[in-house]
């Protein structure tokens, strides 16, 4: 299994590789991805895969899949009537697309259900010798002090405390792991914004929380032991501590990518003013059509990356 960093060779910038750093993996006769359904003895890992450059992550299976179609009319890869089969069909854990170069997979909700699609996604771009590898996760956020609509790439996921970091517990102990992602891939997606001009992009801090609810300091959960004064207390110390949205999985996305050498980021789309409220209350077609916005964006990143220009 191919491990280590490899960005730069003599000063020369040769490919970077993804690092998996497990010495067990290197006795196994065959490695079962069972949350895709997919193995490395029944399924040709470099053939399917190996030309994979960029992977987008997001929430739902149907939201990623959407994507997968849009992503294949904006490459100029779409055909009339195309189906795209979900590559972990068999299994109703995650859902997998593939077009061209881009992959697109379903993390459902919150930091462990991410972090074990992420142990096999990484182990699968391994397997397939993949290499220059981007991976964004496109997802919806609470926001902050920010019109709902607007689009925030993180700077850094931070925790409950405001602070950049991961705490994994491995054997009973805690591991704590760095939350930091790519600062040039960051403000390359708020270029790309830029030059869109379709909706608001900021770049900001992202509380990642282990709760929708009283992790998101609402007040309209079954239980909930605080004030709306102690609430908005809460959201302005996240505000002045650089938070401009909430989420639930973005911490263990960036420490794990880090981890692995894979060039990340997070783009999450705000759907409401948590300042304002809690409940959800715009229209579906409203929410739906503030969810294409990262789309949108990594779509227009992908196309630049890849030298296609822009559809007028
Ligand atoms: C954003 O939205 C989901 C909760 O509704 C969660 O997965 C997240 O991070
Ligand atoms: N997702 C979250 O985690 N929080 C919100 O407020 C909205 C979407």
């Amino acid at each position: 299994m191919p491990s280590g960093f490899a960005d730069e060779k003599n000063g020369e910038r040769c490919e970077r590789s993804i690092c998996v750093n497990n010495p067990h993996l290197d006795s196994m006769k065959e490695d079962i991805l069972y949350h895709f359904n997919l193995g490395t003895a029944t399924h040709d890992f470099p053939a399917k895969f190996g030309d994979v450059k960029f992977v987008c992550v997001g929430g739902s299976p149907w939201r990623m899949k959407s994507f997968t179609e849009y992503i294949a009319g904006e490459l100029g890869l779409a055909v009339p009537n195309a189906e795209y089969p979900n590559i972990c069909e068999g299994t109703d854990r995650y859902a997998m697309y593939k077009v061209g170069p881009v992959l697109s997979v379903s993390h459902g909700m919150g930091i462990p259900s991410i972090a074990i699609m992420l142990h096999e996604l990484i182990k699968l771009l391994c397997h397939a010798r993949c290499t220059d590898v981007t991976v964004v996760r496109i997802g919806t956020s609470g926001g902050i002090g920010l019109q709902p609509g607007t689009v925030v790439v993180t700077k850094q996921s931070v925790d409950a405390a405001f602070l950049p970091r991961f705490e994994q517990i491995v054997l009973g102990k805690s591991v704590v792991r760095s939350t930091e992602l790519d600062g040039d891939l960051a403000e390359e997606l708020l270029q790309c914004s830029r030059e869109l001009s379709e909706f608001q992009t900021v770049i900001g801090n992202t509380m990642c929380t282990l709760d929708f609810y009283e992790g998101q300091a609402r007040l309209d959960g079954a239980f909930c032991s605080y004030t709306e004064e102690d609430k908005q207390n809460y959201l302005a110390e996240a505000y002045a501590a650089g938070v401009r949205n909430i989420e639930m999985e973005s911490s263990v996305f960036a420490a794990m990518c880090k981890l692995s050498n894979l060039r990340a980021a997070v783009v999450c789309v705000t759907l409401l003013d948590r300042q304002k409220g809690d409940q959800l209350s715009s229209s579906h077609d409203v929410l739906h059509s503030y969810q294409q916005r990262p789309q949108v964006l990594v779509g227009h990143y992908i196309k630049k990356k890849l030298n296609i220009a822009k559809k007028s």
